[in-house]
């Protein structure tokens, strides 16, 4: 069974809608899990006050009956409350100019300035528009939130199989936290974080850095990690290079918005080293079955989970709106002319772990799909249980 999903929208639109088709029937859908994860990727320090406008929650519009999944393609929308403020100027149908000048100009003149960074200059070549918004309301990352629903309706799934998913953020700019044990327990002092970052010590670092960034009207980007916790060996596949976790996590975690590398475990760091003081040696014993006393290989070998925590760390670039914008040249007269000033994050690192949790934990679940199989939950809970008889070696 495939486990695919698609969203629709743009961020000034009435909402960001989401399909999502394979999730097994008799999936209960936590409403308040939902509701928080949505609260958290609109709360961080450094974020547009676009975030005091919206109240993100979802609308089940198919596929759900009584709380539980149907089998079928599940709908949900996440509406955008900025859109009354926008009216006519998104308005979906053809509008008369009078309709137009009803909206505060800003928004209906046919924006010219493409950002340097931004999809602006490309989508509208690609495109063949001559309105730079026609492209920047799809690749805003507003569209994140109903991706961050769907990762939690499949982290309910992941849930039932003992399998948790956590992101967290570990650099802001130039400042970094202090490397620790990396286990539950830290990614859930960054859930209590302003800036979702487990180190408390360098908070205060953070949110001045933040800060400063915001008095220069510049942006930061950072890095971010995602564990996932209880993944039983043999999620993904060595057998084809595109059934490969560790791609396709890397396409997940690159999808989202303004990300720009990805390793997975210590990827970057094992590459300067030799295989000897790499690789995570196999124990055994008969209480535990096999296991390592190192994860560097971050819990995938031959692009299968091995049982251990699945860890992938994510660099995001500072974002390409700012406020004291860069050199420019006009869509109509190719005058040269500094680049578009639109409201936006300072940074949107604490939201991008949270969207990085959600698509980690969509491609897990996806591979949970693939693995086990079923119509419903039950049939899924039931291959699992096999299994994990069939291979008694795994840690329990
Ligand atoms: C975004 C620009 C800002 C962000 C937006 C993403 O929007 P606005 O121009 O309306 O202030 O606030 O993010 C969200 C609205 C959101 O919910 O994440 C961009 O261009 O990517």
């Amino acid at each position: 069974m495939d486990l695919t999903y698609v969203t629709s929208g743009e961020s000034h639109g009435p909402g960001i809608t989401a399909v999502v088709s394979g999730l097994p029937a008799g999936l209960a859908l936590d409403r308040e899990a939902i509701r928080l994860d949505l609260g958290r990727r609109q709360a961080g320090y450094g974020r547009s006050p676009r975030q005091r406008i919206e109240t993100d929650d979802i609308e089940i519009l198919g596929g759900v009956r009584h709380g539980l999944t149907l089998g079928g393609p599940l709908a949900l929308i996440v509406r955008n409350r900025d859109h009354a403020n926008w009216g006519a100027a998104m308005s979906a149908w053809p509008v008369t100019e009078e309709e137009l000048a009803a909206v505060a100009a800003r928004r209906s003149r046919k924006v010219q300035l493409p950002r340097p960074g931004h999809a602006d200059l490309s989508g509208v070549m690609k495109y063949g528009l001559d309105d730079v918004r026609n492209v920047l309301e799809r690749a805003s990352a507003r569209e994140t939130s109903a991706r961050v629903a769907v990762g939690a309706i499949t982290k309910g799934l992941l849930a039932q199989l003992g399998i948790a998913v956590y992101g967290r953020v570990l650099s802001v700019g130039d400042v970094v936290a202090e490397p620790d044990a990396g286990d539950p327990e830290a990614f859930l002092r960054a859930r209590a974080s302003d800036i979702g970052c487990s180190d408390a010590g360098v908070e205060k670092q953070i949110l001045a850095a933040i800060d400063k960034a915001a008095a220069d009207r510049d942006t930061l980007g950072g890095v971010i990690e995602i564990r996932a916790f209880g993944c039983p060996p043999g999620l993904g596949s060595h057998t084809e290079p595109r059934l490969r976790l560790d791609a396709r996590l890397a396409a997940a975690a690159m999808g989202i918005q303004a990300m720009k590398g990805v390793e997975i475990g210590d990827g970057f760091e094992n590459a300067g080293l030799p295989g000897s003081a790499v690789h995570d040696e196999l124990m055994y014993d008969d209480a535990r079955g096999y296991w390592r006393e190192t994860n560097r290989a971050g819990g995938i070998e031959g692009g299968m989970t091995n049982g251990e925590p699945v860890i992938v760390r994510v660099a995001m670039k500072p974002l390409p709106t700012l406020m004291k914008p860069l050199r420019s040249a006009r869509l109509d007269t190719h005058e040269a002319s500094d680049a578009l000033v639109e409201r936006s994050d300072t940074t949107a690192i604490a939201a991008a772990a949270v969207v990085g949790e959600a698509v980690v934990a969509f491609e897990l679940a996806r591979c949970v799909r693939e693995k086990f199989g079923g119509d419903s939950v039950g049939d899924v809970l039931a291959a699992h249980a096999h299994y994990l008889e069939r291979i008694p070696w795994h840690p329990r």
